[in-house]
């Protein structure tokens, strides 16, 4: 419900929250199996190094995502890099620029280009016809952001990769629990990656994985992220440090053990933000695909400015006032960040969509730590920002003055 204009905290009010919400707080719904866990590992004076609580999160993810092989490691990103490495990438690889920065450093770090193309506007997956013009005689892969959870159009890149000879992988950082077309996202391409990282809706505090079908892939895995040892004396190949503790495991068993629970508390609350926001105008809240398993791990909208009278950094501005810290994943774009921009793999590049979404997309607080009311008073102050757009424009123009 809007109230009047002058009960927002930009015009001098109390916040509507005492203490921030974050977008990314962790769940932590049973802090007690935690620590059971955890003080199972202390007791056995085993911490990392293929512990026991390593293998049973590897096997559950395995078999929750219906594949033969799930390779933990300590986070997201080295998963990238070690896919990266294991699947023999070099030159260019194509990516989505409307990613976390993440998909695109894994690659430079590699020593591979990524090489950036625009996404849908409606998906805000990476689009397959764009990709076509990408190719060059360098490249050697495809990489597909599944991105807020919702897949990737795979049997289109799945046919553009096998038409040009191309390794197909996917960044499922934001997919675990999700399905496309009926099936896991987990075991399309050469591999999937997925970050664990506290932020996530099943998580490990930091972590990640790689999950293939191809046995081959997930020994070259093993032994990446185990510096390249062969028993205790032999290296065959340079590794890195990639493994996953036994700290992290307990973390991540505890957080799948509670997943169902907290799909089911972000999908109600999507399903809430949803009536609450109703009819807004400028707002417009992204769907996930009715037809579809999915984790409901981020509430995103898109702030139309010219229809809601105030742009989508003016609303983050009015939440922040409030204590509710959006954020604009992810802008600006990883073509127009500083480490990329200009620079030959920028090639001052056009993407129309990236820059249309990062300009627009915010995304609000969700997780166990919200609760109904909390959506109806965040709601509240989107809707009574935007009935009163012309005052509220001119209140935050004050405040950036003063
Ligand atoms: N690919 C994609 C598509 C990704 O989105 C990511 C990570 C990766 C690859 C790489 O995976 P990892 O290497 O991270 O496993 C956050 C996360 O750090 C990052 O994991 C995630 N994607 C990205 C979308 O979001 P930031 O820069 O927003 O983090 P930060 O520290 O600002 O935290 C977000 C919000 O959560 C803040 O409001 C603070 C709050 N927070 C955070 C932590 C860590 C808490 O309340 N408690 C906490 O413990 O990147």
């Amino acid at each position: 419900m809007a109230s009047h204009w002058a009960s927002l905290a930009v015009f001098g009010n109390k916040p509507a929250f005492a203490e921030p919400l974050h977008v990314g707080r962790p769940n932590l719904p049973d802090k007690q199996a935690i620590l059971d866990r955890i003080a199972g590992a202390l007791d056995r004076h085993w911490l990392t190094n293929g512990g026991p609580l390593v293998a049973e999160f590897e096997h559950r993810v395995a078999q929750q995502l219906g594949v033969r092989h799930c390779v933990a490691v300590a986070n997201g990103t080295i998963a990238l890099e070690l896919a990266i490495r294991a699947l023999g990438l070099t030159g260019e690889v194509i990516l989505p620029s409307y990613t976390f920065i993440a998909t695109a450093h894994a690659l430079s770090w590699q020593q591979v280009s990524p090489v950036f193309g625009d996404v849908d506007r409606v998906t805000h997956t990476i689009d397959a016809y764009e990709i076509d013009r990408l190719i060059t005689p360098r490249t050697t892969a495809i990489l597909g952001v599944h991105l807020w959870g919702r897949g990737c159009n795979v049997e289109e890149l799945s046919a553009l990769a096998a038409e040009r000879g191309l390794t197909l992988f996917f960044d499922a950082a934001h997919a675990f629990g999700c399905t496309y077309r009926g099936q896991p996202i987990g075991r399309f391409g050469a591999c999937e990656v997925f970050s664990f990282h506290a932020t996530k809706f099943v998580h490990c505090g930091e972590g990640g994985a790689v999950t293939t079908n191809n046995d081959e892939l997930a020994d070259r895995l093993r032994l990446l992220r185990n510096f390249g040892f062969v028993g205790y004396d032999c290296v065959t190949a340079i590794g890195t440090n990639g493994k996953m503790s036994e700290l992290s495991a307990a973390v991540g068993l505890t957080s799948l053990d509670c997943m169902a629970a907290i799909v089911t508390a972000n999908q109600a609350i999507h399903a809430t933000y949803r009536r609450e926001l109703a009819g807004l105008r400028g707002v417009r809240l992204l769907a996930y695909e009715p037809n579809e398993a999915s984790n409901y791990q981020y509430v995103v909208l898109e702030v139309d400015e010219r229809s809601a009278g105030l742009s989508r950094d003016e609303l983050a501005a009015v939440l922040a006032a409030e204590n509710v810290l959006a954020r604009r994943y992810f802008f600006p774009g990883c073509h127009r960040m500083e480490a990329y921009r200009g620079a030959e793999i920028g090639r001052e590049l056009e993407l129309p969509v990236t820059e249309y979404l990062a300009e627009r997309v915010l995304v609000l607080p969700t997780g166990l730590q919200v609760d109904e009311s909390s959506i109806v008073r965040i709601a509240g102050i989107l809707r009574t920002a935007v009935e009163n757009a012309l005052v509220v424009r001119g209140r935050l123009s004050q405040r950036r003055a003063a």
